[in-house]
């Protein structure tokens, strides 16, 4: 049996669930938000991670409502931690979107509608979008990252770095976050000239008035040095692997 044919029952036969991945204050080591990242628990298969889905569910309006499945159950997971407790009440929650996503005219009012069935503070919920995606038609856009940021949820760039014309985007287009894309860690510390790079990223960032989260931090000496290089998150296996939503609600009822 196909893949594709299991994927269209997923969603009613409610195997799909996100887990969630915290982002950390570099300085304090507190969770400042989670990034919501797409599994599947498949009947035979076992639990598959989204590169072995998602591109299938992008070939098709798939994609959408399972898209539109993850931002309601984000909101609802976000929900949850503002009401948890001290710590909880200000985490936020990052969700992925995929090109076709940000391209249908619906999205807008769907996150709209996600954010008031969970009754989440659209400050709570922030947007991951890529450089391809922006790199569509210019005017469409810009609209639509505008009728985002309006309901005021936050815009990032996800992967920065590794797409190209970077800059033009973050000048057209108004961006609130910088993700560094982990291939940039991969010498730091120790390489010059990948720390130059890193901190030429956090300098832009803060001229520009961006949140900076480096990505893909696997060791204490990369946190360490990050910070030093003026980052002020991160995220990565060093902090948490992705977990499930019982296990990130049980970390943000920690004392922070
Ligand atoms: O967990 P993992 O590293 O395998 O995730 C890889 C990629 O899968 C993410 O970077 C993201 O692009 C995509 N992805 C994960 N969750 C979602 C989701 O909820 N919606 C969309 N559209 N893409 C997702
Ligand atoms: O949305 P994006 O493609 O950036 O998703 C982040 C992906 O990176 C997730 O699939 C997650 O599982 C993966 N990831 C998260 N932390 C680390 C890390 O420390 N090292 C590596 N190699 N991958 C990570
Ligand atoms: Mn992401
Ligand atoms: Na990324």
């Amino acid at each position: 049996r196909a893949l594709r044919a299991d994927l269209e029952e997923a969603l009613e036969h409610e195997e799909l669930v996100l887990h969630h991945q915290p982002i950390v204050d570099l300085v304090t080591g507190s969770i400042v938000s989670f990034e919501a990242l797409l599994r599947w628990r498949h009947p035979r298969r076992g639990l598959l991670m989204p590169g072995e889905f998602v591109p299938l569910a992008e070939e098709s309006d798939l994609i959408l409502s399972i898209g539109r499945w993850a931002l309601r159950e984000a909101c609802r997971h976000a929900a949850a931690w503002q009401r948890s407790g001290a710590h909880g009440a200000g985490v936020t929650v990052s969700v992925n979107l995929s090109a076709r996503q940000f391209q249908h005219p619906g999205l807008v009012g769907e996150v709209e509608a996600a954010l008031g069935a969970a009754g989440l503070d659209p400050h709570h919920l922030t947007l991951e979008l890529t450089e391809s995606l922006l790199m569509q038609d210019g005017e469409v856009t810009r609209s639509r990252l505008a009728a985002l940021q309006a309901l005021g949820v936050s815009l990032a760039l996800d992967d920065f770095g590794t797409g190209y014309s970077s800059l033009s985007y973050l000048r057209r287009f108004a961006i609130d976050v910088l993700k560094i894309d982990r291939s940039f860690l991969d010498e730091v510390p120790g390489n010059p000239q990948d720390e130059a790079v890193v901190r030429a990223i956090v300098d832009l960032g803060s001229t520009l008035d961006l949140q900076l989260v480096a990505e893909g931090v696997e060791t204490g000496e990369q946190a360490a040095a990050l910070a030093e290089l003026g980052c002020p998150f991160g995220q990565g296996y060093h902090f948490a692997r992705p977990v499930p939503v019982e296990d990130a609600m049980a970390l943000v009822a920690l004392p922070p």
